[in-house]
């Protein structure tokens, strides 16, 4: 997981003053020199550590702390509310035209990842945000640069602009522009071409195109995984082209972070999106709030929820509720919730967001087995309606039967069989123990939802 030492150095650091019923100035100075060594060793911009340790402990020094009821906690405080400002404050969205098409330039190094994110942009912009999107495959100098475009566009069943490699990026840009407006194309995402390093001719190309097609957002795709590096290159971009904005790519790899604190802070540029993986939906929007909160610790909470409240409509909640609470939970039910869970991403990463989760022991180390995921879902899908319906009816012969078709043993199928009686069981034991404590007037709380 990307910042995973920075995280647990801060976090060992504040554990420290958590606990404490009065804090110094001196614990304060202390555990600030622990977090300048945790931000520079996570390969944050030297200016941005200093600027960012002053300003925290000006404001955890002053009287505003050291009064309070749990200094401790005012000081973790103040350090999120600095690290939330230090990437940006707020959320900053992708920019919309008054007259459409919005006009969108990525430009970047070679393989920072410009290809891939377009594509997963065109995909968040019509899936999230209900927009027509255009894809331009305007790099013409790598081999399969284009067919790479069309390819993603052909995944997506998004369109993709493209005149081959004999016309200019810059006459490409103008006529996919003029094309969106013909088809009432609302955004038009310009895919340019990368270089090993920031040169003068692919500046220059870039220039131009900004100037003929008047881009409302120019956003920079950086490679987090490389850096200081990533700040420099981001530094460079913006002097020659100003910007709008930053994605910050291949946070899913082990980067240290450094580039997602620094980025904001030395080019006055905002993140707008983090690349998460290779797949077309591993784009998400960057919520300097939620990182801050998931380096110190407090677990990413918010973004968990809205995963959550996205994959499962709240009516269907109420259901399955109402149906534990009867213990009338069915093999069906069971399927569906399944097919929820995995909609809401890799079990891992759902984990790692909730608080606490990344501090327990073995938890970096715990993988879900997802093969024996499948080989549970395989048993269901082997039953049948009635089956599922009323497990009571599954005798053994039809365990036979169902082991054969999912492809496992009769050992697993009656292991599952029993988890799930169990699990009846234990509900309507809940149920019972729900109803007595209101009937006495306790306050008693259905376990799984409170
Ligand atoms: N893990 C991970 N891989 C990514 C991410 N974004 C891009 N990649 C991978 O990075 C590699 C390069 O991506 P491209 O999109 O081709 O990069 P590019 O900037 O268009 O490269 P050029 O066109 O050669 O300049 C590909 O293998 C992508 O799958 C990400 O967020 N996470
Ligand atoms: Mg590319």
């Amino acid at each position: 997981m990307a910042f995973e030492s920075l995280a647990s150095r801060l976090q060992a650091t504040f554990d420290k003053l958590r606990g404490k019923g009065k804090v110094t100035e001196e614990d304060v100075t202390k555990a600030m020199r622990e977090v300048r060594l945790a931000l520079l060793e996570a390969d944050v911009n030297f200016k941005v550590v200093k600027d960012f340790v002053a300003r925290v402990k000006e404001r955890a020094v002053g009287q505003e702390v050291l009064k309070s009821l749990t200094p401790g906690q005012q000081v973790i405080k103040v350090v999120n509310d600095e690290l939330t400002e230090l990437m940006g404050g707020g959320q900053s969205k992708i920019a919309v035209a008054n007259r459409p098409p919005t006009v969108v330039m990525m430009v970047g190094l070679q393989g920072a990842g410009k290809t891939t994110t377009t594509g997963k942009l065109a995909n968040y912009l019509r899936g999230k945000l209900n927009r027509n999107p255009l894809l331009v495959a305007c790099d013409i100098y790598r081999p399969a640069a284009i067919k790479q475009l069309e390819v993603l566009g052909k995944q997506l069943n998004i369109p993709v602009f493209s005149m081959g490699e004999q016309v200019s990026p810059v006459e490409i840009a103008q006529a996919a522009i003029a094309h969106a407006k013909e088809q009432h194309l609302d955004y038009v995402l310009i895919d340019t071409a990368g270089r090993l390093h920031i040169d003068e001719a692919l500046m220059g190309e870039l220039r131009e195109m900004k100037e003929i097609t008047k881009p409302h957002e120019i956003l920079l795709v950086v490679d987090a995984m490389t850096g200081q590096d990533a700040v420099n290159v981001a530094e460079s971009f913006n002097d020659q082209l100003s910007i709008t904005g930053v994605v910050l790519t291949k946070l899913d790899g082990d980067t240290k972070g450094g580039a997602a604190l620094s980025v904001k802070a030395v080019t006055g540029t905002p993140i707008k999106f983090v690349g998460m993986g290779e797949k077309m939906d591993a784009l998400e929007p960057f919520h300097p709030d939620r990182m801050a909160s998931r380096i110190l610790g407090m677990g990413d909470v918010l973004t968990l929820i809205e995963k959550a409240q996205m994959e499962v409509d709240e009516a269907k909640a109420k259901e399955l509720e109402r149906k534990m609470r009867h213990a009338e939970f069915t093999f069906e039910d069971f399927l569906e919730q399944m097919a929820h869970v995995r909609k809401m991403g890799p079990l891992e990463e759902l984990l790692g967001l909730m608080p606490g989760m990344n501090k327990m022991k073995g938890m970096k180390d715990l993988k879900i087995d997802e093969r024996a995921l499948n080989r549970v879902e395989a048993i269901v899908r082997s039953m049948t309606t009635e089956e599922k319906r009323h497990p009571e009816i599954i005798n053994s012969s039809r365990r036979k039967r169902i082991a054969k078709g999912s492809g496992t043993t009769v050992q697993e199928v009656n292991r599952l069989i029993k988890q799930f009686e169990d699990m009846r069981k234990m509900m309507k034991q809940f149920t019972k123990m729900a109803d007595k404590a209101k009937k006495k007037g306790g306050g008693f709380k259905f376990p799984f939802f409170s």
